[in-house]
């Protein structure tokens, strides 16, 4: 069985969050999701509109999602990895090189983000009544 990691906020949960989501499960068999925690969050510099008890209940309901952790900080992703006996860590190309130094205990694939769509831009429509 092979084993696909992925992390994210997912808030607002979108149709570039979905293909994420499908991508990364068609590089292997199970997919496990770490979702930000509120607290991490605020690290992150990212507020969020839906708690994380939401945002990890939708992530759970997505037909390609296998597990969902709580991603708590920047720190654990080696731990998850081993841990969750993973072989391939995928995210969103704008994170493209940031993570490479896991390259040591399983394959790194960043994935092209979809075009035009983003929580920040979804909120920004919100706001402005569009
Ligand atoms: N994404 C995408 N296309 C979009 C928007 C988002 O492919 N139009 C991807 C992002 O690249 C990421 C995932 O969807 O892989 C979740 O996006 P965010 O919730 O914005 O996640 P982020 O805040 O980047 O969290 O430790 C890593 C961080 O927790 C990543």
């Amino acid at each position: 069985m092979k084993k696909v990691i992925t992390y994210g906020t997912f808030d607002l949960f979108h149709f570039g969050h979905l293909e994420l989501l499908r991508r990364a499960k068609e590089l292997g068999d199970f997919l496990v999701v770490a979702v930000s925690t509120d607290e991490f969050n605020i690290i992150k510099g990212k507020k969020c509109i839906y708690p994380f008890e939401h945002r990890s209940k939708i992530v759970e309901a997505i037909q390609y999602v296998d597990k969902v952790i709580p991603e708590e900080n920047w720190e654990q992703k080696r731990m998850d990895i081993l841990s969750n006996k993973i072989q391939i860590f995928t995210i969103g190309d704008d994170w493209k090189g940031e993570f490479d130094k896991l390259s040591d205990i399983c394959d790194i694939i960043y994935i092209d983000r979809t075009k035009g769509i983003s929580t920040s831009n979804l909120k920004d429509n919100l706001a402005s009544g569009n």
